[in-house]
């Protein structure tokens, strides 16, 4: 594997080495030409992981967190509350066949499969900042589509405000389901100018593959602005709403977790600062990293909240 050769052999940090091969296949990639609309996504039970994406300019100077951090130090509670645990317990999830549900206020709702869903969109890569409101942040390159772009698809009615998400409900095979530590299934919303900003994404893959099954198979939302709780894992239903939808963490512990969740590192957590953050991959002795207001993406979103008070709507 280049990957790993290219560590054993160099001496400087993995995470230095792991990005130059990953940027080296990404330009092997997006070198191979034109994406065919239905050739993005590997068909069912295939081998192949690999997915044919359009790269764009999103997070270019980024350095990008080493895979094996974003693929083993997760957040999965329907797995484990741990954070090496949804590796080790997502194994026997199968999140193929996959169908989503939409629904709510719009004028196309129906059942679709994950091909249906995604196959009329072309798929991008997009390298974001991922902060979690627990302090620790990564870089990922996301593979996916711009939510707007699905959303629009099913004609979402003027009375619209906000989105609503649902993971999947099978306490058979998400063993933590069988336990109350959270309401289930997992819950998630936006606002609809939230939902259809463009830097909102659908998410289908990391690092050019489809996503691993602890990362959020087959689909997951990214919202680079906001708390890593928002960006709800293995999701079956969407639903236009026009009241604000329930959410699972504000529901939990509304004191600590409020619906909009943007990263701020001026509005604390009750039990911490929200001022730092440890970027996966830096050692013990790294000093902590500023987090950035909106997690450095305010020029693109600060607009959406102006007037609104960071400290009552958090
Ligand atoms: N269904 C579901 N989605 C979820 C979670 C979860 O427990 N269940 N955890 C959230 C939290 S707190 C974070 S920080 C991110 C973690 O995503 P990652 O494991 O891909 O880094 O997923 C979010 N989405
Ligand atoms: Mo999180």
């Amino acid at each position: 594997m280049l990957i790993r050769h290219l560590r054993a052999n160099d001496p400087k940090p993995s995470e230095i080495t792991s990005r130059h091969a990953y940027l080296n296949r990404r330009a092997f990639m997006a070198a191979g030409g034109a994406v065919l609309a239905g050739a993005a996504l590997p068909a069912a039970g295939a081998a192949s992981r690999r997915l044919d994406f359009a790269t764009t300019p999103h997070g270019a100077g980024l350095e990008v967190s080493d895979r094996e951090d974003a693929t083993t130090y997760n957040n999965f509670y329907e797995f484990a509350l741990d954070k090496d645990g949804p590796a080790a317990e997502s194994k026997a999830f199968r999140p193929r066949p996959w169908s989503v549900r939409i629904g709510g206020a719009c004028h196309r709702p129906g059942d679709l499969s994950f091909e249906d869903l995604i196959r009329p969109h072309r798929l991008e890569e997009r390298i974001y900042r991922f902060r979690c409101v627990e302090a620790w942040s990564m870089v990922v390159p996301w593979v996916g589509v711009p939510l707007g772009d699905l959303l629009k698809r099913f004609e979402p009615m003027g009375s619209a405000r906000y989105v609503a998400f649902r993971t999947l409900f099978d306490p058979e095979v998400m063993p933590m389901q069988k336990t109350g530590v959270l309401e289930w299934p997992y819950r998630e919303g936006l606002r609809m100018d939230e939902a259809m900003h463009p830097l909102t994404l659908m998410v289908v893959g990391m690092y050019g593959e489809v996503l691993p099954n602890q990362n959020g198979a087959p689909l997951r939302l990214i919202v680079p602005w906001k708390y890593g709780f928002k960006c709800i894992k293995s999701i079956v239903s969407i639903d236009f709403a026009e009241e604000m939808p329930r959410t699972t963490w504000s529901t939990a512990n509304p004191r600590e977790y409020g619906f909009y969740a943007n990263v701020d590192p001026e509005v604390d957590h009750p039990r911490w600062s929200q001022a730092r953050e440890r970027r996966l991959g830096d050692g013990l002795f790294t000093p902590k990293r500023d987090t950035l207001y909106l997690n450095g993406y305010a020029d693109r979103v600060a607009h959406l909240y102006a007037g609104m008070d960071r400290n009552k709507l958090f």
